[in-house]
Parts: structure tokens; C-alpha cells; sequence
């Protein structure tokens, strides 16, 4: 599809803006975008920072690859060197060809297995909430707030709000306070799903029969997006997750209004919930 000239201009507006012309669009995607989205915990930071670190000595070793065998092509084929060289050793080259390469992968894996460890480790946290994947939506719990749970499900183009991206936005928006531990535990009612929010940093299978947990602490307020990634089946692209972080304050008085709207529930319905999604096809 053709774009219209403005919007290519607001596209690359976009673009050369960078963090300024950003905040409208943190935590999300936008047009023509290459790289990560803006870090929105530490951990993101940390991947992006870890990716700064990588790119580089990939590049350099592709190249250098490369240029040893444009050297083997070139001046060792069997025209330009008719009489090959008989040589079978040499300790200085064997030696540097073990060496070196150990130290390039001792400088990637001390920060790789560091973030690893922030990641998994889930520190003490200050809230959890529970997210379950269901084809094709996720539904969530808060279990530290009352025990209130709703279902999140894509908004159809026609309902979307002036700011809300097509196919991201739900019609229930997951509230956290900003600057909060918050654990996830992540589960499912059918089949894998994987629960994953690109500015926080986070990805993890929810796997049914199977609890599993991430952790992450917003440093900003704004509406982050994320989606099913995990192919789950015909809508697994139309199932995405919408956080809103928000101040401390502002999130109690969601909470007030969710336990009124979502009410307390509901193992029962929870358990509804289970059987209508497990007799689905
Ligand atoms: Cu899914």
C-alpha cells in the first residue's frame, strides 16, 4: 500500500526525532523502526546495551571470515598456486586461532550470563498479577488486590481510540504502577502461548499445567504494547497486550474501580473459563 506524502514525511519526522517524537509512541512499534524499542526497565537497557556490544564483534568476525576465504579463493585455487605448500604445523597460528576466539567468547558471555541472571532471579517482589493465554486473548488476575480478573481482547479497528494502534490495543488494559516490582505469572487454559512485552524486556511461554514467571519494574508511565509470541493457532497474531503504567496513586484508584467492575470472583468463573476454552476445537 502506497503511503500518502505526508504520511511518509511524518514517518521520517518520526524517525530523525528519536526520543523526543517518541514519547507518544514508547512502547510500540513505529514505521520504518529497525532497532529495539525504548528501554522501559533496566533489564530492556540491559539487552539493548548487551546488543551494542555484540553487533560489532559479529561484524568484525563476518568480515574477517570473509576476507580469509577471498584470500583461500584467490591466491591459493589451484591456477595461482600450482605447487601448494606442505606445511602442517604451526604453533604460534594454532595457538592464536584457540586463544583468541576464547577470549571474544569470554567477552560475550560475562555480560550475556550477567543479564541472564537479572532476568531470572526475580527479586522480591512488590505486586503480582497472573496472566492466563487462552486462544485467542489473555485474561488477567490480580490476586494482591482483591482477587479481580478480566479478559483482555483485541479491539476491532472501529473501536479503537484516536491513540491506539490497530491490532495491539485491548478492549481491558492491564494497570501497574510505575516504579513497583511486579511479577507475572504466566500460564495457559489450551495450548503454549508466550506472554511478551518488548520495552520491559520480557518473553516467556505460558505454558498450560505450568506456572512460569517474569519480572520487570517500569521506570516511566505510558501505554506499552506486546503480543502472543508463540504461534498458538488461525488468531494467534490477535491477541496482543496492553500495559498501562501509571503513578502509584492513580493505580489505587483503578483498583477501586476494577474490584467494582471486574468485581471479586471467581473461581468458579475462572473454572468456567477453563472448560469453555479447553471444549473449544
Ligand atoms: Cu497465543
Amino acid at each position: 500500500m502506497a503511503l500518502g506524502r505526508g504520511a511518509r514525511i511524518a514517518a521520517l519526522a518520526t524517525i530523525f526525532s528519536g526520543v523526543g517524537g517518541g514519547a507518544v509512541l514508547a512502547g510500540q512499534v513505529h514505521e520504518w523502526q529497525t532497532g529495539f524499542q525504548e528501554p522501559a526497565t533496566s533489564i530492556m537497557a540491559g539487552i539493548v546495551d548487551f546488543n551494542r556490544l555484540l553487533v560489532p564483534i559479529i561484524v568484525v568476525i563476518s568480515l574477517f571470515v570473509l576476507a580469509l576465504m577471498a584470500v583461500v579463493v584467490f591466491r591459493f585455487n589451484a591456477r595461482s598456486n600450482p605447487k601448494p605448500s606442505r606445511t602442517s604445523h604451526n604453533t604460534l597460528l594454532e595457538l592464536a586461532w584457540t586463544v583468541i576466539p576464547i577470549i571474544i567468547l569470554v567477552v560475550i558471555a560475562v555480560p550475556s550470563v550477567r543479564l541472564l541472571y537479572l532476568q531470572e532471579r526475580i527479586p522480591e517482589a512488590d505486586m503480582t498479577i497472573k496472566a492466563i493465554g487462552h486462544q485467542w486473548y489473555w485474561s488477567y488476575e490480580y490476586p494482591d488486590h482483591g482477587g479481580f480478573a478480566f479478559d483482555a481482547v483485541m479491539k476491532e479497528q472501529a473501536d479503537l481510540l484516536a491513540d491506539e494502534p490497530r491490532l495491539l490495543a485491548t478492549d481491558n488494559r492491564i494497570v501497574l504502577p510505575v516504579d513497583t516490582i511486579v511479577r507475572v505469572l504466566i500460564t495457559s487454559e489450551d495450548v503454549i502461548h508466550a506472554w511478551a512485552v518488548p520495552a520491559f524486556g520480557v518473553k516467556k511461554d505460558a505454558v498450560p499445567g505450568r506456572t512460569t514467571q517474569v519480572w520487570f519494574k517500569v521506570d516511566r508511565e505510558g501505554v506499552y504494547y506486546g503480543q502472543c509470541s508463540e504461534l498458538c493457532g488461525t488468531n494467534h497474531g490477535f491477541m496482543p497486550i496492553q500495559v498501562e503504567v501509571v503513578s502509584k496513586e492513580a493505580f489505587a484508584a483503578w483498583v477501586q474501580q476494577a474490584q467494582a467492575a471486574y468485581g471479586t470472583p471467581t473461581t468458579t468463573g475462572t473454572l468456567a473459563q477453563a472448560a469453555s476454552a479447553t471444549t473449544q476445537p
